[in-house]
């Protein structure tokens, strides 16, 4: 073999690396605990410059905000600018949905900026006998009428990725995929458990794919901008600012308690709940349900799904600065159990599945263990033993925690925990 040849061989191999690096695995994950590197978790009492943190004021005045900040420019990548609701509407509305026990709202959410326009539905449901309602706020993945049968639910016309079996075609939702996702929403349940249920289809706020010149992400460009600068937002950061803006909407909603709504999410959408949720303080409550890599699990442990096989499967989910750390956890001066910490003294669940072995359950549950001394300075209780819990053997303290049997899913199991749960941080109940 010639040593042009050798060059010639060399060449071609990378350039097939690079062409489909994003669809060909480089290496197998790692599912092995022995095979988890030694790594270094930053303490999330300590600052940057070295400093202990011993008091809540000291964590909220310096601690917390350098923390944000990182995440905000490294990880999710910041808002880059003021997008408030330009308007609502009510688009419908009922007192008699499910069999009359719970009112049923339908509203959008309008924005407007110079050329831009973008609108997103609330769907709600609210239990009848109460008045002012805490509340479940959550994204779903597949548009508002999958989550009921309910045939009034009004079908999303925004961008989808196809899926047959779901009944979407041509990237559109249609009539037959009402209901396909009732699995995971128990509706009833939660209306008889006192609870309204507000959700969104997450990609009228911003469609999930490697494009940003749709959804809400135009709107904050300057001049001839494209793409989001590297510390500004990648999808996840946007849906978390839907959130923030459904939270506008029901600080005035008088069938709403505002000061008791629970976000959650589940996967990719329950990255989305804990981001919300650390920059947000005026939810009460956060719920991340199987959420992994870039969510509840430590990234430096780099099992199953890593930063480096987020990034190329999902180049539009984080920001362009997170690149840095693909292949290179040791140099992230943060972990996901700080994003945990910026959610005290805020109750936190965090809900893994035994089988969902890419979402790392190990590495969840250590997130909620090493985040809960920044719940003690709160004198709240979190998770105090680095043992793992049996299966469906729920904790359920101010950072609660529990692995259910199953796979990456949402299940009556997790509702059923999370309501009482919520029943006792936010009800005393
Ligand atoms: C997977 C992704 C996970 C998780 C999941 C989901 O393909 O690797 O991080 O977010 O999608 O959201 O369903």
């Amino acid at each position: 073999m010639t040593t042009r040849f050798i060059i010639l061989t060399l060449v071609l191999l990378s350039t097939f690396l690079v062409i489909f690096g994003q669809i060909v695995p480089q290496s197998e994950p790692n599912y092995d605990e022995n095979k988890v590197p030694k790594f270094e978790l930053p303490d999330p009492l300590t600052t940057f410059a070295g400093k202990k943190i011993k008091t809540p004021g000291k964590w909220i005045k310096e601690r917390r905000p350098e923390l944000l900040a990182f995440f905000s420019e490294n990880v999710y990548g910041k808002v880059p600018c003021k997008i408030p609701v330009h308007q609502w509407e009510v688009v419908e509305q009922s007192d008699h949905a499910l069999d009359g026990k719970a009112c049923r709202k339908q509203v959008d959410l309008i924005f407007k900026k110079d050329n831009h326009a973008l609108r997103f539905t609330i769907l709600m449901y609210l239990p009848k006998e109460i008045e002012k309602a805490p509340l479940f706020l959550g994204y779903n993945f597949y548009g508002n009428h999958t989550i009921t049968n309910d045939p009034n639910v009004l079908i999303s016309p925004a961008w989808t990725r196809n899926n047959e079996s779901l009944g979407i075609v041509n990237h559109q939702l249609t009539e037959a995929s009402r209901g396909v996702r009732a699995n995971r929403w128990p509706v009833e349940k939660i209306i008889h458990a006192g609870y309204g249920l507000a959700t969104i289809f997450y990609c009228e706020v911003d469609p999930d794919r490697d494009d940003f010149s749709d959804g809400i992400h135009p709107f904050c460009y300057v001049e001839d901008q494209q793409i989001p600068a590297a510390d500004e937002w990648g999808a996840i950061s946007a849906w978390a600012w839907g959130l923030s803006r459904a939270m506008d909407y029901f600080e005035q909603d008088k069938d709403v308690d505002a000061s008791k709504v629970i976000v959650f999410g589940h996967s990719r959408l329950g990255k989305t709940a804990l981001w919300a949720g650390a920059q947000d303080e005026r939810f009460s409550a956060v719920i991340s349900n199987n959420s992994g890599c870039g969510g509840a699990a430590l990234s430096k442990r780099r099992f199953g799904e890593t930063i480096a096989r987020i990034n190329t499967a999902f180049p539009h989910w984080f920001c362009k600065n997170f690149n840095k750390y693909n292949d290179n956890e040791d140099a992230l001066p943060v972990d996901q159990h700080e994003l945990i910490a910026l959610i005290a003294p805020r109750p936190v669940y965090v809900a893994s599945a035994e089988k969902d072995l890419w979402a790392d359950p190990r590495g969840e549950f250590l997130a909620a263990y090493f985040a809960t001394p920044v719940y003690e300075l709160f004198g709240k209780k979190g998770i105090s033993s680095q043992e793992m819990p049996p299966v469906n053997q729920p904790i359920h303290n101010t950072v609660a925690y529990h692995i259910r049997s199953g796979e990456h899913d949402v299940t009556d199991f997790d509702w059923e925990q999370y309501i009482k749960w919520a029943n006792k941080q936010l009800l005393n109940k």
